[in-house]
């Protein structure tokens, strides 16, 4: 069977969204991550799976990137990134990311699957461990985090 689970994402301000995940069936088959987070400013904001489906102090509570493997972090198409490290989503003038990633890394099954963490959008772009100083290795210096949600199965 394939796998589903969606997230829907809220914060402090204005910023919303739900994204869905999908994973066919196969050991090693991409998830696809796909949905709407609206009440951005225009532009690229870092996107990223977060290792805890805790939410009691807002989206601070939900910690650092999901890093099973102690890599640091990354964009999502190097061989060294945080499990969690999806990248970028870019909002259009209406502040709308539209959302359609595929993935090799993640995954919603077994050990390392990602239902029951927490996915978070943030306030500025990440700069996917490029950055040249120390907070890039580990946040991509993405800023704040505007809005959250814990990834729950769905069918
Ligand atoms: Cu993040
Ligand atoms: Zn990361």
């Amino acid at each position: 069977m394939p796998s589903k689970a969606v997230c829907v994402l809220k914060g402090d301000g204005e910023v919303k969204g739900v994204v869905h995940f999908n994973q066919e069936d196969g050991d090693n088959a991409p998830v696809t991550v796909s949905g709407e987070i609206s009440g951005l400013t225009p532009g690229e904001h870092g996107f990223h799976v977060h290792a805890f489906g805790d939410n009691t102090n807002g989206c601070v509570s939900a910690g650092p990137h999901y890093n099973p493997h102690d890599k640091t972090h990354g964009g999502p198409t190097d061989a060294t990134r945080h499990v969690g490290d999806l990248g970028n989503v870019e909002a259009d003038p209406d502040g709308v990311a539209k959302i359609n990633i595929k993935d090799n890394m993640l995954t919603l099954r077994g050990q390392y699957s990602i239902i029951g963490r927490t996915m978070v959008i943030h306030e500025k772009k990440d700069d996917l461990g490029k950055g040249g100083n120390e907070e890039s290795l580990k946040t991509g210096n993405a800023g704040g985090r505007l809005a959250c949600g814990v990834i729950g199965i769905t069918q």
